[in-house]
């Protein structure tokens, strides 16, 4: 099973040849795909050599491969974690105890599609985002991780569509259509959820996705990974493998705009790192107060009868379930929630089942925040005095109880009349993204780095910085 057949149009480890009409089903989804790969995905660099990894299998040391690809003849397959556990059993809710489900019991085929095309649906629509960012890359080393991710997220768009069309029949193989007709930011046909339809118009943009928006993959398909519907979990376990790459990409990232801006303080004994061509620190905290608040939105409301229902039914699960200390099931436990009420926030005490969406929130602040005490590591370093921080989980939220109010980075209601007065000290403005965006400029000489970022402490798999990560 670890072995990937790559004989068949779409490499996999399912047994495709085993089933004639679900094959036939895809290999017709195929020429679709690749029309949207050219269409939308990476402008201009498809016919380049990539250094890309690939997957050969899906056990732990032996799934990544890595050589010079073109980006279409990369093998899109579908991969599933490995079965290794006998008679596994669901781990949570209401059917806790029983044996895990091969195929969707007829009850939960609503909540189940559901689940499966919001996640599907945030995969292109990632790739639609940074569809122009290779133009204005830092570096071929750069240029080579955007792809990377690309081509991931497109291979996660894969293993979705492949859910659908083997366990959903005819409804499954319309949505599956209907994810390559969603578009990123287009108004007429949206992608389901917020910050999939917002721009990802510069690099720092882009490290901030992959360290905050990915980081909601994480935890989106880790409680997934628990779900009682097997072939869905074992999906999720398989894209956990490559999703950490994508936070590698964003955290790193993110570190070396830092470092070159402390760099640029240092020898210029200045605050003005604009000045000389760099990211001020004001500036990334401005990025990380929209991309943390923005990827906070993509788990839900506080309180939210899906997320319960979700649970009770054995259809997405806690992070880490397994690992927690209670009856997974959650009855009577209580849970608590930050709150907006009487015009006040406040911590409330509320049914631990309805608050299922804010835990998983509250477990990816506490993965965020390890980032930025890295980041902040490396400010301290160089002996200069600023901290980035999160902002408060109040602070900009569009979906939820805060998305009502107005609040301060540091948690303070604010009057309609201060929060404009004073939003782009807290957020990015017209003149901050100017700015950055005046500093993309495509570096292509290997071993070679834009000035307003450091080059990597590392190269790609023991490759030195200057290897020709892109053959241009
Ligand atoms: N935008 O009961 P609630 C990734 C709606 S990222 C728009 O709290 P629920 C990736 C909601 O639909 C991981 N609408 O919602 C990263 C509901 O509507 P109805 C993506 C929203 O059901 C980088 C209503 O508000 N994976 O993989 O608990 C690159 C009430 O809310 C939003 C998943 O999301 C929103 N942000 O939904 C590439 C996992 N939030 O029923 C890839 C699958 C809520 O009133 N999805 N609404 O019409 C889910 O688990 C759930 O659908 C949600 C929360 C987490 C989104
Ligand atoms: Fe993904
Ligand atoms: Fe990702």
């Amino acid at each position: 099973m670890a072995d990937i057949n790559y004989s068949d149009l779409i490499p996999n480890n399912v047994d495709l040849d085993s089933d004639r009409r679900l094959k036939r089903a895809l290999e017709a989804w195929h020429p679709k795909f690749m029309h949207w790969w050219k269409t939308y995905g990476p402008d201009q660099y498809q016919d380049k050599e990539v250094y890309l990894r690939t997957a050969t299998s899906v056990d732990k040391d032996g799934w990544a491969q890595f050589g010079h690809v073109k980006m279409p003849d990369y093998r899109w397959g579908i991969f599933l974690a490995e079965n290794n556990a006998e008679n596994k059993t669901i781990n949570f809710g209401d059917h806790k105890g029983q044996p895990v489900w091969q195929d969707v019991p007829g009850e939960y085929r609503g909540p189940l599609r559901r689940l499966i095309v919001t996640q599907g649906d945030t995969e292109p629509a990632s790739v639609e985002q940074q569809r122009i960012l290779a133009a204005t890359a830092p570096s071929l080393y750069d240029m080579r991780n955007l792809f990377q991710v690309n081509v991931e997220e497109a291979r996660h768009l894969w293993a979705m569509v492949y859910l659908l069309m083997a366990h959903f029949g005819r409804d499954g193989r319309e949505e599956a259509e209907e994810l390559l007709e969603r578009r990123s930011g287009d108004p007429d046909k949206p992608r389901i959820l917020g910050a999939f339809n917002e721009r990802t118009p510069d690099w720092l943009s882009f490290y901030m996705f992959t360290y905050f928006t990915d980081r909601d993959g994480k935890y989106q398909l880790a409680s997934l990974a628990e779900s009682a519907f097997d072939p869905l979990a074992r999906t999720c376990q398989f894209m956990l493998t490559e999703e950490a790459h994508h936070m590698y990409v964003g955290e790193t990232g993110v570190a070396r705009v830092i470092q070159r801006a402390c760099d640029i303080m240092r020898e210029h004994k200045t605050d003005d790192v604009r000045k000389f061509g760099g990211i001020d620190l004001p500036t990334i905290q401005k990025y990380v107060n929209f991309h943390f608040s923005v990827s906070e939105d993509l788990f839900g409301a506080e309180q939210s009868t899906n997320a319960a229902n979700y649970f009770t039914q054995g259809l997405k699960g806690r992070y880490m379930e397994s690992h927690i200390k209670d009856d997974h099931q959650l009855k009577d436990d209580p849970y608590t929630v930050t709150e907006c009420v009487d015009g006040a926030i406040r911590e409330t005490e509320v049914a631990a089942l309805t608050a299922i969406n804010e835990r998983l929130r509250d477990d990816y602040i506490t993965d965020c925040q390890r980032g930025v005490d890295r980041w902040n590591r490396v400010i301290r370093e160089a002996g200069i005095d600023f901290e980035i921080t999160l902002p408060h989980r109040a602070f900009h939220r569009q979906i939820g109880q805060f998305s009502a109010v107005k609040v301060s980075p540091e948690g303070r209601l604010l009057d309609a009349a201060t929060w404009a007065a004073r939003e782009h000290e807290w957020l990015p403005g017209e003149t901050d993204h100017e700015y950055v965006r005046s500093l993309m400029h495509q570096v292509t000489a290997p071993g070679e780095f834009a000035p307003w970022i450091a080059p990597p402490r590392i190269g790609i798999n023991n490759q030195p910085r200057e290897f020709p990560y892109v053959k241009l």
